[in-house]
Parts: structure tokens; C-alpha cells; sequence
């Protein structure tokens, strides 16, 4: 009697033990797969890492409970950030070894329903909405919007049919990324970052120098640091300190100095690069190291963050007599039946163009004397194009960039700074009678200062 009760108690033991085993695996499979969609993208990890402002908290329960499973996960996946990190050279040669940051090895894989992804814009609504105003009167841009935008967002292809599936070269130079910053707000900081590790391939991103021209931010200092090490292949992303500020010409000269790539690009620390964007550049300095190539600058709206293009929009810049630096387009004539060939182009945007290392050297670099910015980005197209070389239009290169006024300040005042920064350019590369039509249109520059004056500091 006592034998078969202690049969059949085992018999009960074993199924209550199978159900339990059950319940258990549905369990975690469910966890796994809820803290999967949010480990993926690190939804708010921007507020986790640099303590940012909370948004108020409207959250349902389920969505607090994904944030804590993630939260949970995240923690224990920063720990081995720092163990499993990769080298360098290990991250070169291995276009697919586990870096350990999911922003990264997971990128493509997040949720397609988070806010701003695929370059969405986010909208609010209510007290959301006059926060997010209140910080973008604040700071030049939606920066409410930008921390609940996944770090690791993809962008809508916005290049030209013709541009896909060109076999660019396997061997092509290697590129060094500069970004100055000045206070920028780290997750545009950071969204910039991610977009070049992630959509540029391995061995031709030499490194990111990022250059801290005097940031007031103390999220940009000590924190920033730890993030870099901790979350970035050792040694490919990495950051100089300007003790006091210089100004945006003299943090990229600085950027320049500690490159080692073939060829340099200037960046500005709010941009986000669409598919294959390098490869078009660098294939024109391999052709001729006297070339300068240009992407299309592509808009990131400041108040929703939507990365926005035109479609079928050929974008160039030019230059009045004034010096104002304007965007217009290619007329259809200028296009043509092959859009994604390259062009000749007038003048170029401050940022993101790729220049042969050493031919940047050899040229003089920048006009050291000019300040803080404003000019130098016609001075460097004059003198590119009248010491023999060119300056291009590669149609295929897209890049985003937020256009908002910069959070720089100009001493002395912008229009003094752009004016004497103006005439340095114009006595030193214009002949007499263009020099004519442009102080006949701008009286006062003719009589500007062009020597730093001691009192005056750049
Ligand atoms: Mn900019």
C-alpha cells in the first residue's frame, strides 16, 4: 500500500515538475522576446548613461516593465562592454566581429515602430509638446525629440536609382573622420557617431577624432570619456580637449594634426550619414589626389528630427558678390541621363568633404589667421581650384545634417568676424576688378581689418 502511494506521489511529482519546466520556458521565451525588442536599440539609453532629463512619465505598466527587463539587460551588457571590447585591428580586419555594443552588432535588427526610426520625425502632443518647444527656444533644436530617437536609427536610402549596386573598388583609401563640437547635445553627438561606425565599411574608417572645442556641457567631459572607451573598438573613436575655445577652423586643424588616415573628412557633431556614403568620396581621390569630393547634404528637420530629401534633387552651392553662400540646384539640362556621375562644383559647404590627407598639407591647410568660422569654405574652394585642383559633386554620397544656427558665438560679433574672415579671402585670391564688385556691394569690408589685432582675440 505504502509502495504504491509513494509511486503514484513520484508519478504527481514528475508532472507537477513538467508543468513547472513549462511554465518556466514560456516564461523566459516571452522575457526574451520583449527585452530582445528593446535591447536591441537601447531605447533610452541615452538618459541611462549621461543622467539626461527624464520625460514625464506617461508610460503604460507594460511599457515600464520592457524598460525594466531592459534596464536589467542593459546593465549587464555594459559590463562587457568593457570585457569583450574589440581592438583596433581586430575591428579592421573583421568586417563581422562582435564589437559587444548592440547599437552596433544589432544594428538593422531594432524595433521599426520606435520613434524617429527609418527617419521618421516624432511629434508631441500636450505638455510633451510645450516641452519640446520650450528646449528647442533653448537649444537650436529638438533635443527632446532627439533622446527618444534610437541612437542606431536607419535612414531611408536617398540617393539616385543609378547609385545602387555600383561595384565601388575593394581597395580604396582609408578615411579619417574630424568632428568639432562645441556643447553639442550628446545624443545628436552620439546618433552622429553610431550613423558613421555603422553605415561605413570596417577597414576604410581609419578612426573618428572628435575634438572638444571648450565644451561648457558636463555630460561632454568625464562621461563622454567613459562612454567612448566603454562602448566604441579601443582607439577608433577618439577625443582631443581644447583647453579654451578656438573656434570650429582651429578644432579641425587640431582633428587634422592627429590623423593618420589618407584622406580626412570634416564632419559637423549633428549629422547622420545615409548607405555607402564613403565609398563615392574616396573613389575620387583614389582617381586623382588633387580632387575634392563632396556629398549631398541631406536635411534632418531641427524640430522633428525627420531626415528629409529631395528626390531626384541635385543640390550645388554657390556665392554672390556679397559672399553669401546659398544652396541651389542642377537644372535637368546640367543633370542629364546619368545623374550619378560627379560634377565640378563651385564652392563647397563647411562639412563633409573628403581631401587627400596630404594634399590638405601641401595646400596650406586653412587660413590660420581666420575666425572662429564663416569664409573659409570659400577660401578653401578658390585656392583648390586656382592651385590646380578640383573640387566635385559625388552625387551617390548622401549625408544628413541638422541645419540650425550653431551654438557657437562669434567675439566681436558675427558680421565683424565674417567680414575681416571675407577679406582675407578676397585679397588673397581675387584679382582687382572682382575685388571691385564685391566691396562695391559690401562698402565697409574695404576698409575691414585682415591682421589679428592682439586685442582682439580669434
Ligand atoms: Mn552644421
Amino acid at each position: 500500500m505504502l509502495r504504491v502511494k509513494s509511486v503514484r506521489m513520484r508519478c504527481a511529482f514528475r508532472y507537477l515538475f513538467c508543468v513547472f519546466v513549462l511554465i518556466l520556458t514560456f516564461i523566459s521565451i516571452h522575457l526574451a522576446f520583449i527585452s530582445d525588442r528593446y535591447v536591441g536599440v537601447f531605447h533610452n539609453s541615452i538618459q541611462d548613461v549621461f543622467h539626461l532629463k527624464q520625460a514625464h512619465d506617461k508610460h503604460s505598466s507594460r511599457q515600464k516593465l520592457s524598460n525594466l527587463i531592459s534596464l536589467s539587460t542593459k546593465i549587464k551588457r555594459y559590463e562587457r562592454f568593457s570585457a569583450s571590447a574589440l581592438t583596433w585591428e581586430q575591428y579592421q580586419n573583421d568586417p563581422s566581429a562582435i564589437t559587444g555594443n548592440d547599437l552596433i552588432d544589432k544594428y538593422g535588427r531594432g524595433d521599426p515602430g520606435l520613434p524617429g526610426e527609418n527617419g521618421t520625425g516624432v511629434v508631441f502632443q500636450g505638455e510633451e509638446r510645450s516641452e519640446a518647444e520650450r528646449l528647442i527656444q533653448k537649444y537650436n533644436v529638438n533635443v527632446y525629440a532627439s533622446d527618444r530617437i534610437p541612437l542606431n536609427r536607419m535612414v531611408p536610402d536617398a540617393r539616385f536609382k543609378g547609385c545602387r549596386g555600383i561595384p565601388y573598388a575593394t581597395e580604396l583609401p582609408t578615411a579619417s573622420i574630424i568632428i568639432p563640437f562645441f556643447d553639442e547635445w550628446p545624443s545628436i553627438l552620439l546618433r552622429t557617431l553610431y550613423s558613421l561606425v555603422n553605415r561605413t565599411p570596417r577597414k576604410l574608417l581609419h578612426e573618428i577624432i572628435l575634438v572638444d572645442d571648450g565644451s561648457l556641457m558636463p555630460e561632454l567631459g568625464k562621461q563622454l570619456d567613459d562612454y567612448l572607451v566603454t562602448h566604441f573598438p579601443q582607439g577608433l573613436v577618439r577625443i582631443i580637449r581644447v583647453p579654451e575655445r578656438q573656434g570650429l577652423i582651429q578644432a579641425r586643424l587640431m582633428g587634422y594634426r592627429n590623423s593618420t588616415g589618407d584622406v580626412i573628412i570634416f564632419f559637423d557633431s549633428h549629422m547622420e550619414v545615409n548607405i555607402d556614403w564613403l565609398q563615392p568620396l574616396l573613389t575620387e581621390v583614389k582617381a586623382d589626389r588633387r580632387t575634392v569630393a563632396m556629398g549631398s547634404l541631406d536635411y534632418i528637420q531641427l524640430d522633428t528630427m525627420e531626415y528629409k530629401f529631395y528626390k531626384d534633387y541635385m543640390t550645388r552651392y554657390g556665392f554672390d558678390w556679397r559672399l553669401v553662400f546659398f544652396e541651389t540646384f542642377f537644372r535637368a539640362d546640367q543633370v542629364g541621363p546619368r545623374p550619378e556621375s560627379t560634377r565640378p562644383g563651385t564652392v563647397m559647404v563647411g562639412a563633409a568633404y573628403a581631401i587627400d590627407r596630404k594634399y590638405f598639407g601641401e595646400m596650406g591647410t586653412y587660413d590660420e589667421g581666420m575666425r572662429v568660422w564663416g569664409g573659409e569654405n570659400l577660401e578653401m574652394a578658390w585656392r583648390i581650384w586656382l592651385c590646380g585642383g578640383r573640387l566635385v559633386h559625388a552625387p551617390c554620397s548622401h549625408i544628413g545634417h541638422v541645419a540650425r544656427s550653431q551654438p557657437y558665438t562669434f567675439p566681436g560679433g558675427r558680421e565683424a568676424v565674417e567680414q575681416y574672415n571675407y577679406k582675407r579671402a578676397v585679397e588673397v585670391w581675387m584679382e582687382d576688378e572682382h575685388k571691385e564688385l564685391i566691396y562695391n556691394t559690401f562698402p565697409h569690408m574695404k576698409v575691414a581689418e585682415t591682421q589679428p589685432n592682439p586685442t582682439h582675440p580669434s
